[in-house]
């Protein structure tokens, strides 16, 4: 269906208008936000900066962009008619395929006329006196709302380096997180690509198809695995909707919140025979489950070392000239940073006119009028592709000037890294939500499903303040304490809190070096989460109603009910169920 138009170029500023809530963005989390309040009746505006929905997938339009989760589960849940109606095409979708999708929900459940395109929101401060949120847009709009929902996404923000000398190339730049809608013909160009992370690997091998020579500047080697992308037969689209609320069920209660099959047994107790077939057997299933192959993968070092040994050995025998698959071999722990998911990334390295050059020891010197310099050569290039990532998770809320009580800023107030209470709220800042905020799944939970889960108790809560008649709902600052706490203690068990990645801020300097996602498991954080409600939104300080934190009269929304086998939320027992977060 082709998108209703969103014809709103001549609106005009909203001045003095007053709504239930606001919803910062109109990707996937918005849309579902918006879907959810008008639902239960709530006046509700969304303020999206694009001139259109989709979020991450209306921004990244890059050569290759497509998702990493199986297009099946990489969707909605909450509508058994949508699961039934939308045909994914293949395995893994591409970006236009995706951003239809969102366009379609955006039309179905008549979402558009709720959303105010091309509008940035540049300020949220909180009326102690009114107890609302001011919001204020780049077009003018002077707004207030009982609640303000920062569906902001968690990797928004574009980190454009600051390189030497930029301003001096004479070529187009272009950051993947920031691609120009008509379009980039790299026919015939000398192209340079920085950086070598999900983006990058998805982009490379389509650049290198039309450019006339690629040079690729790598700060750090990057483990990907085959994709084995296809197209998706009716008859295997119509297995899964046979039973797909089933299929869903079965990703709600994995670590991931997507379900692949994956293999309990630690790596460390299999013979090096059995190891090699197993890592071989799921390297040809390809993806991110790859690393579901063993159960220790990412607690044990030394099982760790297997399974990365495993990779290098793949890319010296993909890539044909013996110093550029050593400098493809990376040498940090597998699967710290991201997994990318790839198809025919290494092999592009083989056509004579792909170059790949080593920044981790000597950095990108500068810009030049004609390329770049490292370590006194200079690359000659037409045009230059930016795959340097996002200010992650936290990017997009430094963005706007959110301030709460006594006049402190979300910013100042996370200086030294975030502070939500389940990742879902931030003490000081009243009837503030932050879907998929730090501190919850997010990132390595299936996104969509994170959203949902977030959305729909967001949602619940909403209903149950306004049953209340309560004013204001907040964090206590000793639970959120706790939590943030909690969620640095669980980040410990896992290798994944060694390395120098986007989870701890590490890609850019001067950020704070603190994990930020949530990553004992999707399963056992709806469980706390539903607890939480269960117990009167326990750990919150309701304001303005006399029933204070009593149970909700709103029943939970049904399918957050995730059956849980561990009962017990600690690091301890997270480590030892070892849960296999990719
Ligand atoms: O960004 P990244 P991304 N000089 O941060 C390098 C999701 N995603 O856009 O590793 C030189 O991973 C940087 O080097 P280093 C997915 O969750 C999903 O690729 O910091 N290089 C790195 O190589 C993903 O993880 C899909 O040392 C510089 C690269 O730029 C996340 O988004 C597709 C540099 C950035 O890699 C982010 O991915 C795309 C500098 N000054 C994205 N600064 C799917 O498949 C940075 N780099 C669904």
């Amino acid at each position: 269906m082709a998108p209703s138009s969103n014809n709103q170029e001549q609106r005009q500023p909203e001045i003095g208008a007053a709504f239930d809530a606001v919803v910062v963005g109109a990707g996937f989390a918005g849309l579902y936000m918006l879907h959810r309040l008008r639902g239960l009746g709530f006046n509700a505006r969304v303020y999206e900066a694009g001139g259109g929905v989709g979020g991450t997938w209306y921004w990244n339009r890059y050569p290759g962009a497509r998702c990493d989760v199986e297009s099946m589960q990489y969707s909605f849940s909450f509508s058994e008619d949508l699961d039934q109606q939308w045909d994914w095409s293949e395995k893994y979708a591409p970006q236009p395929e995706i951003l239809s999708y969102a366009n379609h929900v955006a039309d179905r459940f008549g979402l558009r006329p709720h959303i105010a395109f091309d509008t940035r929101v540049i300020s949220a401060g909180f009326d102690e006196a009114a107890k609302c949120w001011r919001i204020e847009t780049d077009r003018g709009d002077q707004v207030s709302a009982k609640f303000c929902i920062m569906a902001v996404g968690c990797l928004s923000a574009a980190n454009r380096p600051a390189f030497e000398g930029i301003e001096e190339f004479r070529g187009p730049i272009h950051h993947t997180g920031q691609w120009p809608h008509e379009g980039v013909d790299f026919t015939g160009l000398r192209a340079g690509v920085i950086g070598t992370g999900s983006s990058a690997i998805q982009s490379i091998p389509i650049i290198a198809q039309q450019a006339s020579s690629l040079t690729v500047f790598q700060r750090t080697a990057t483990y990907s695995v085959p994709a084995w992308n296809q197209k998706l037969t009716p008859e295997y689209r119509q297995t899964i909707k046979a039973d797909y609320p089933a299929l869903r069920a079965k990703a709600r209660a994995r670590p991931t919140g997507f379900y692949f099959p994956f293999n309990m047994q630690p790596a460390l107790q299999a013979t090096p025979e059995e190891r090699e077939r197993q890592y071989e057997e799921a390297w040809e299933r390809g993806g991110l489950p790859f690393l579901g192959a063993f159960g220790d993968l990412l607690f044990e070092k030394a099982a760790n070392d297997t399974i990365a040994e495993f990779a290098r050995d793949k890319i010296r025998r993909l890539v044909q000239d013996p110093a550029t698959a050593e400098l493809l071999c990376p040498d940090n722990v597998f699967g710290c940073k991201r997994l990318c998911v790839d198809t025919g990334y290494f092999e592009t390295y083989n056509l004579p006119h792909v170059k790949l050059v080593d920044v981790s020891k000597t950095p990108i010197e500068r810009f030049t009028a004609d390329g770049i310099e490292v370590d006194g050569v200079e690359y000659p290039l037409d045009i230059v592709v930016c795959a340097t990532g996002f200010a992650a998770m936290t990017g997009s809320f430094d963005r706007i000037r959110i301030t709460g009580r006594d006049g402190l800023t979300l910013s100042q107030k996370w200086q030294a890294g975030p502070r939500a209470y389940l990742g879902v709220a931030s003490a000081g800042f009243p009837n503030l939500f932050m879907i998929t905020g730090p501190g919850s799944p997010s990132v390595l939970a299936s996104m969509i499903q994170a959203i949902e889960q977030h959305v729909d108790w967001m949602a619940d809560c909403m209903a149950h303040l306004r049953d209340l008649g309560a004013a204001t709902i907040e964090p206590k600052p000793q639970d959120e304490d706790d939590w943030v706490e909690h969620v640095n203690e669980v980040s410990k068990v896992s290798l994944r809190s060694t390395c120098s990645s986007w989870y701890v801020g590490a890609n850019i300097a001067g950020r704070p070096r603190v994990f930020m996602p949530y990553i004992g498991g999707f399963p056992i954080y709806v469980q706390k989460c539903n607890e939480v409600m269960s117990n009167g939104f326990e750990g919150f300080a309701i304001e303005g109603a006399d029933a204070g934190n009593q149970p909700p009269r709103v029943r939970l929304t049904e399918r957050w009910r995730v059956p849980l086998d561990m009962d017990v939320i600690s690091p301890a027992a997270i480590a030892a169920r070892r849960v296999p977060v990719v």
